[in-house]
């Protein structure tokens, strides 16, 4: 069912092309000056692989940036984003509406925990990520508690790139540049833990009390003054850190003694990368806003959207009903083909049994990634779900180098990682088969040898 149907898919011309010219477009989060200076082109995708413009095959091990869940070029979203262009390419999303954002709406609640029942459309995670910031802040507001504004993120957590979502981000290098952050932010410790922790398959067993940082902060700002916490349940762009055993339980339980609000960033765990259709639902904690991009549309139309309790929604819905209740939102909010898209998805994803299917997965993907626990300069091998992490001894004196060569001599080799830092991440299609994994992780073990 999963097999590539394309193994040696011929190019169009206009896909064989190679821009004359790379100098206008300013990429985004690239070393652009290496880039440029031998770029690297994908062209083409279907199922598991990508193809370069030249016509080489490429085992995409990342679901593109950790998105393409469903894998490439699946058939009923292709088709459905065909039909909804053609049907109706934009709807003005205020005050009017389309019926397939409810449609949608009313299937993704569905999958979410129970109280998680209201749904708030954006075009990208970093906008899920203002949106809920705002949507905790202006609940408190709306309560009478309007001194709760102030915001907590954690260290080493990846938010979006947003002024709110790099203020409560935890990513010196995202930060640092842009000059002062949104105020009243503070950050818990991250849960990163080589000294006790390294090699644990799964979760780790140390560190719950880490989630105790949070009393911590309350002592010194006092609760009545912390609107939310934001974390990412597993932590994606930073490398792959994953909560502590009872962790994420005892920072619900904070959170709860304190009347603040607790957020899920699933942007990279949501639809089903952990083998359950949320964190949440893996770790059975149930946050009190939840945001998701990424696999909500498989990539293939931006898409990102909040979660939120119908306490939280329902505590906005007053005043005079001509009035807008929550003065947020964008021009592509539930965009039609977005809508269309995300609709298909969930379709395929339920064909397909891919929402578990990380579960199932897991054991192989993690013997496999585990494997390269001998291999030179591994210093913690990290596995969960579908999500894998290599960390890497760095190269005195060049962090990053390390990995990013790895990065460019496994694409030579026609695999597609993601490394940051010098942690290299896995995050394959949930369709990925085992020869897959053994391709890439073999790819890797090849590559580890040279450098
Ligand atoms: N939250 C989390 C947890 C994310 O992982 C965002 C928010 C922002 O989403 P948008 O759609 O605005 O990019 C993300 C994005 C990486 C990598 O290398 C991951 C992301 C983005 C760029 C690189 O792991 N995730």
């Amino acid at each position: 069912m999963h097999k590539d149907p394309h193994p040696a898919a011929a190019l169009s011309p206009a896909q064989a092309q190679i821009p004359a010219k790379l100098d206008a477009f300013w990429m985004p989060f690239t070393a652009s000056r290496q880039f440029k200076s031998a770029p690297r082109l994908l062209a083409k995708a279907k199922g598991m692989h990508y193809w370069t413009p030249e016509g080489r095959q490429i085992l995409d091990a990342v679901a593109g940036l950790w998105c393409v869940n469903a894998g490439h070029a699946r058939t009923k979203i292709v088709q459905a984003i065909a039909e909804q262009a053609a049907e109706m390419d934009f709807a003005p999303p205020f005050n009017m509406a389309h019926p397939k954002a409810f449609e949608l709406a009313e299937k993704l609640v569905e999958l979410t925990p129970a109280g998680l029942d209201k749904v708030f459309f954006t075009n990208s995670g970093s906008e899920a990520v203002e949106t809920a910031l705002k949507m905790a802040i202006g609940y408190h507001r709306a309560r009478g508690e309007g001194q709760r504004t102030r915001l907590i993120g954690r260290e080493r957590g990846y938010h979006g790139v947003n002024f709110g979502g790099i203020s409560v981000g935890g990513i010196a290098g995202n930060r640092k540049t842009f000059g002062p952050m949104l105020g009243g932010v503070d950050h818990l410790r991250h849960t990163h833990d080589l000294k006790k922790n390294a090699f644990t398959r799964g979760v780790p067993e140390h560190g719950a009390e880490l989630a105790d940082d949070l009393e911590r902060i309350v002592t010194l700002h006092d609760a009545s003054t912390i609107a939310a916490v934001i974390v990412e349940p597993v932590a994606g762009s930073t490398g792959v850190i994953l909560p502590p055993k009872g962790y994420l339980e005892r920072l619900r339980a904070i959170c709860d003694k304190h009347g603040i609000l607790l957020i899920f960033d699933e942007v990279i765990t949501g639809f089903g990368r952990l083998g359950s259709p949320f964190a949440a639902t893996h770790f059975n904690v149930t946050p009190d806003l939840m945001t998701v991009a990424k696999g909500i549309s498989n990539g293939c139309v931006p898409m990102g959207a909040v979660f939120a309790t119908t306490a939280i929604h329902d505590v906005f819905m007053n005043g005079p009903e001509h009035m807008v209740e929550f003065p947020h939102g964008y021009t592509y909010s539930a965009h039609p083909l977005a809508c269309a898209a995300s609709l298909a998805t969930l379709e395929t994803y339920a064909d397909d049994d891919l929402l578990t299917r990380a579960a199932r997965m897991a054991p192989a993907f993690e013997h496999a990634v585990h494997s390269l626990r001998e291999s030179p300069h591994v210093i913690d091998i990290r596995n969960i779900g579908l999500v894998g992490a290599i960390e890497l001894e760095p190269i005195a004196g060049s962090p990053g180098k390390r990995a990013f060569e790895i990065f460019r001599e496994c694409f030579e080799r026609g695999v597609l990682i993601r490394t940051t830092g010098d942690i290299i991440a896995l995050s394959p299609p949930l369709i990925v088969e085992e020869s897959h994994i053994d391709q890439a992780i073999s790819t890797i073990a090849d590559v580890l040898k040279t450098h």
